[in-house]
């Protein structure tokens, strides 16, 4: 099924937020301005928009440290994005849990987490909670390439082939873990042909594409949601800036850097959408300046923003056993 207009321009929206707010991000980290940590998304948009296109408001999605495209995707608002980044009360985890852990599950986002493979078991726990609901919820989890080496990635896919589990395995390939490039850690090319071991459909699409992802991932979820079981979705993409804000990124080879940056999804989509004539260059210039509009907006209320209150050291600590959100 073909991607309608008014979700191409849905698409541009998102990615350009994602932009907006990372270049803005970077730029405050870069002169003091924002004390902060921050493992920079650049480059990944299309992958988040996609999701944030897909996913229903209900279904779920749990994301990594490098998550800040997958939080705005699913609709986390920038506040509580930059509150939390900020260690301020209004974040998304009241200003405790800062960069790497953000939740909010009333968007969905169930977890962020700086444990590399860890979103994948508990994804898989979700999805089994979901069905034995009867819930028609998804729940899709997004990690690295990097990941899929870890023992819970396999353990994770395994049981939620085996089950039939409502859960979409979306792999954020930017081709490096840390400093380490995946031919270094993978014998096989494809973090898709992994998928095979398990039993599920195993797909590899142009990470840097927004329509190739949207086409792949509605055929996922289809499938997830009417019982069919899980896919692995190998999303192949680009990390822009390094591992962290600052990594000086000597290992990267600068004619491979330069090609990913040739292929940056923004400007590619950009084009598209003006060459197919979904959009104008004026309708995406705005679209362009109300981005940036709204992430200065956010952060200057976050930096405004009380940190968390003396009373907050307490709550938050232990769960409400009694309490088994739907
Ligand atoms: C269990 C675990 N092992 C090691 C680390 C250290 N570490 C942090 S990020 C990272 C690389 C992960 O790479 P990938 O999964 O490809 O994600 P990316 O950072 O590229 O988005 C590693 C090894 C960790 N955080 N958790
Ligand atoms: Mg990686």
């Amino acid at each position: 099924m073909a991607t309608d207009s008014g979700s191409q321009r849905r698409l541009y929206e998102l990615m350009v937020l994602m932009k907006a707010a990372d270049d803005r991000l970077s730029k405050g980290i870069a002169t003091g301005e924002l004390l902060c940590v921050y493992w920079p998304s650049r480059g990944q948009e299309a992958i988040a928009a996609a999701l944030g296109l897909c996913l229903r408001p209900d279904d779920q999605l749990l994301t990594t440290y490098r998550g800040l495209h997958d939080l705005i995707g699913k609709g986390v608002p920038l506040l509580e994005i930059f509150g939390e980044m900020l260690g301020r009360q209004v974040g998304a985890s009241r200003g405790k849990g800062g960069t790497m852990h953000i939740a909010r599950p009333e968007s969905g986002v169930m977890l962020s987490t700086g444990i590399v493979g860890a979103g994948p078991p508990v994804a898989v726990g979700l999805a089994l909670a979901a069905k034995r609901r009867g819930l028609d919820r998804v729940t899709a989890v997004s990690f690295g390439d990097g990941a899929t080496n870890t023992g819970s990635f396999h353990e994770a896919a395994n049981m939620a082939a085996l089950w039939d589990l409502p859960v979409v395995l979306v792999c954020q390939n930017n081709q490096y873990a840390e400093m380490t490039p995946t031919e270094h850690t993978m014998k096989v090319e494809r973090v898709a042909d992994r998928a095979l071991a398990y039993g599920m459909p195993g797909v590899r699409v142009d990470g840097n594409d927004p329509l190739a992802v949207v086409a792949s991932l509605r055929q996922a979820l289809e499938r997830a949601r009417s019982g069919g079981g899980p896919t692995l979705l190998e999303c192949l993409t680009f990390r822009f800036r390094g591992h962290y804000f600052g990594d000086p990124m000597a290992y990267i080879p600068k004619e491979q850097l330069a090609a990913a940056q040739a292929a940056d999804p923004l400007p590619r989509f950009r084009s598209h959408l003006t060459g197919t004539g979904v959009c104008t260059e004026g309708e995406l210039d705005d679209i362009e300046a109300a981005a940036s509009a709204r992430v200065e907006d956010a952060l200057a209320a976050a930096l405004a923003a009380a940190p968390p209150s003396i009373d907050e050291l307490d709550s938050d600590v232990y769960g409400d056993p009694t309490h088994c959100p739907a």
